[in-house]
């Protein structure tokens, strides 16, 4: 069954820590357009779209509070209304990361999925594997990443759901056909950067039956106290980010038989924190089929059948015959490395 959607990535160049919100809106409102123009009914933006990537910096309290979104639905934000306005009156649907602090104070890295058929948020999800360090290094001249200090774990888990209005004649609830696999709205499940490097993200939402995962990051080109070999040059450290990134997108939504849309904040923020582009689109048998040509503004499109979502799901990694879970129980009571005894 053929079930044919117009999809993008909107990459997000440079923004810097200074970089003027209003002008940051605009910038996002024109990928937008750029994106509906060409035909796409989806755009997946990066993570913390609306500012620069903060967690690299030591802020005070106050310094921080102005990148965070406040209370519980991010499309009445001042800040940023505007731009689910034009998604609304563009009918394109969204995804797009943001920090929320939620009206009861909590700080989550999160991101939303707006839905122009419903005119609201649909589904919203928290980033689950924070990196990083709670405390910033001591080395003034290391790269931090402040994750783990500024945002709590996302208290969402991981669960899909279903898109409304993106393909036509969607089997709905009510139908009396037995078999729905693969029929009706998009399954779709939401991760955000890290969290495509950990194959429980996937397989969270792989048995869900999902269809589409979007994923937005902000992944440096180099960090050397954080990831990559410590002897590596930029070149060489900025080579290895692409190719892991691209590993895990290629890998995962093959071994999961979806298509998934990856969207980067990239370039150079404050003249020296490079940020990664390989904003791309990958289909079920894991083959990039659109990709990001740079690291600055850009849309990236493609036409994606989720019919071809189902071989996979029916042969190889058809998880209701094959899956072994008597054996797995580890992968989810145990969180760090234990060795084998010594012989
Ligand atoms: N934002 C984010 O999660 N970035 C991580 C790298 C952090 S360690 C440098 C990523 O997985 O790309």
């Amino acid at each position: 069954m053929s079930r044919k959607l117009k999809v993008a990535a909107a990459q997000v160049g440079t923004i810097h820590a200074n970089s003027d919100r209003a002008e940051t809106l605009q910038r996002l409102i024109t990928l937008l357009k750029t994106a509906a123009s060409q035909g796409a009914q989806l755009v997946v933006f990066p993570e913390t779209t609306f500012t620069t990537f903060f967690p690299r910096y030591v802020l005070s309290p106050t310094e921080l509070d102005k990148y965070f979104e406040k209370g519980d639905d991010i499309t009445q934000s001042e800040n940023v209304k505007q731009f689910f306005d034009t998604a609304q009156s563009l009918h394109i649907d969204v995804c797009i990361g943001y920090a929320e602090l939620t009206s009861t104070g909590d700080p989550y890295n999160t991101c939303v999925y707006y839905s122009a058929t419903q005119g609201k948020v649909i589904s919203k999800y928290r980033k689950i594997h924070l990196p990083g360090t709670s405390e910033p290094f001591d080395d003034p001249t290391a790269i931090n990443q402040l994750e783990k200090k500024y945002f709590k774990p996302g208290n969402l888990g991981f669960n899909a759901f279903r898109a409304p209005g993106l393909v036509p004649a969607a089997l709905k609830k009510d139908t009396t056909e037995p078999n729905t696999a693969g029929k009706g709205d998009p399954i779709v499940g939401m991760m955000i950067c890290n969290d495509r490097r950990w194959p429980e993200s996937w397989r969270a939402y792989g048995l869900q039956g999902v269809e589409l995962v979007l994923c937005g990051y902000n992944t440096p080109n180099f960090a050397p106290d954080l990831y990559g070999e410590p002897d590596m040059d930029v070149q060489a450290a900025e080579r290895e980010a692409y190719f892991h990134h691209k590993l895990v997108l290629e890998y995962n939504s093959y071994a999961n038989s979806c298509y998934s849309i990856s969207a980067a904040r990239a370039g150079l923020d404050d003249g020296k924190y490079g940020l990664i582009g390989g904003s791309s689109i990958v289909d079920p048998n894991g083959h990039t089929i659109a990709e990001a040509a740079g690291t600055g503004d850009e849309v990236v499109v493609a036409e994606i059948d989720l019919g071809v979502c189902r071989y996979g799901k029916e042969t190889m990694f058809d998880f209701g015959r094959h899956r072994r879970i008597e054996t797995y129980g580890m992968i989810s009571s145990q969180t760090g490395v234990i060795e084998p005894p010594l012989l």
